[in-house]
């Protein structure tokens, strides 16, 4: 038997299962890999909200990245929610030293529920995204770590993720389209709830500049899947696509497979909760 990508997660703890932490071992569990977590905050919370957060320290968060790396052994690395400047700063000063796969999901929530987006935070990811093979912002953490305002169309994503790698030395930028309009909602559980036509898609988009100043870019059109149950799906896609790489493979392969998983986890979602309730990482087979 083959040995599992072994990945480390470093994230938030959401203690209704379904986004951070949780979400990142059920997801690269589901899909073959070992996981192991550097927890940066605990956060209660459900399918309807944040109710309280703490954000660990440095040293705390340190201390369980070496633990994983001096032992276990690490073949990809993702990055969630850090919840202040301060911690993105200390991540980034640890991994600047590891020279491994590394997906970053630039989550900007503050300890106080608030967005993060100051100036401290943007510099620290920055950094974080100058360090990740890939960077995963949905449409208002790009807009923030572009200082560029996006409107529908393609161009102004286009052109924020070109800023984001000038302006930090970034390599690669997956702009999730999941915030962006278009994309027929279908009905969950109706007749054709999960039958679709063109109109109904939405794009992720994958942008990545060579060392030598090439640009690439690919699309990932897929379903806007009419659910509510879309809780953790930043967190789920970037461990999937950590899990990838960490399994040797292409980046744009383990964007795609990731896309396809989350696809997948969204339609086995369980219905629980009052709110935006989790995906069913669970029944993916
Ligand atoms: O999806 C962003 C995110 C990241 N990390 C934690 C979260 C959430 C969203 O709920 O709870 C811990």
């Amino acid at each position: 038997m083959t040995a599992p990508p072994r990945v480390l997660a470093i994230a938030g703890s959401d203690s209704s299962g379904g986004a951070g932490i949780q979400a990142d071992i059920k997801t690269i569990t589901m899909l073959g890999g070992y996981a192991m977590t550097a927890i940066t905050a605990v956060t209660a919370q459900n399918s309807v909200g944040v109710q309280a957060i703490e954000v660990l320290s440095p040293e705390l968060v340190g201390a369980q990245i070496d633990a994983c790396l001096s032992d276990i052994g690490v073949d990809a690395i993702k990055i969630g929610m850090l919840g202040s400047a301060e911690l993105a700063h200390s991540v980034a000063d640890r991994l600047e030293q590891l020279a491994l796969p590394m997906v970053f999901d630039p989550v900007m929530v503050a300890t106080s529920g608030a967005e993060l987006a100051d100036d401290e935070t943007v510099a620290a990811f920055g950094r974080l995204t100058k360090l990740a093979t890939l960077t995963t912002p949905n449409t208002p953490e790009l807009a923030v770590l572009s200082g560029i305002q996006i409107e529908p169309g393609e161009w102004d994503q286009r052109d924020a993720a070109e800023i984001v790698m000038q302006r930090f030395g970034a390599h690669a930028i997956l702009a999730k389209g999941g915030h962006r309009p278009g994309g027929i909602l279908i009905e969950q559980n109706s007749e054709e709830a999960w039958q679709h036509s063109t109109d109904d898609l939405l794009f992720d988009c994958l942008y990545t500049m060579s060392p030598e100043g090439y640009w690439n870019e690919w699309e990932f059109p897929h379903a806007r899947l009419g659910t509510l149950h879309t809780h953790g799906t930043g967190c789920t896609l970037s461990s999937a696509i950590a899990l990838g790489l960490g399994s040797g493979l292409p980046l744009d392969r383990a964007v795609k497979a990731a896309i396809d998983f989350v696809q997948r986890a969204l339609k086995a979602a369980p219905g629980f909760g009052a709110g935006h309730g989790p995906m069913g990482h669970h029944a993916v087979r």
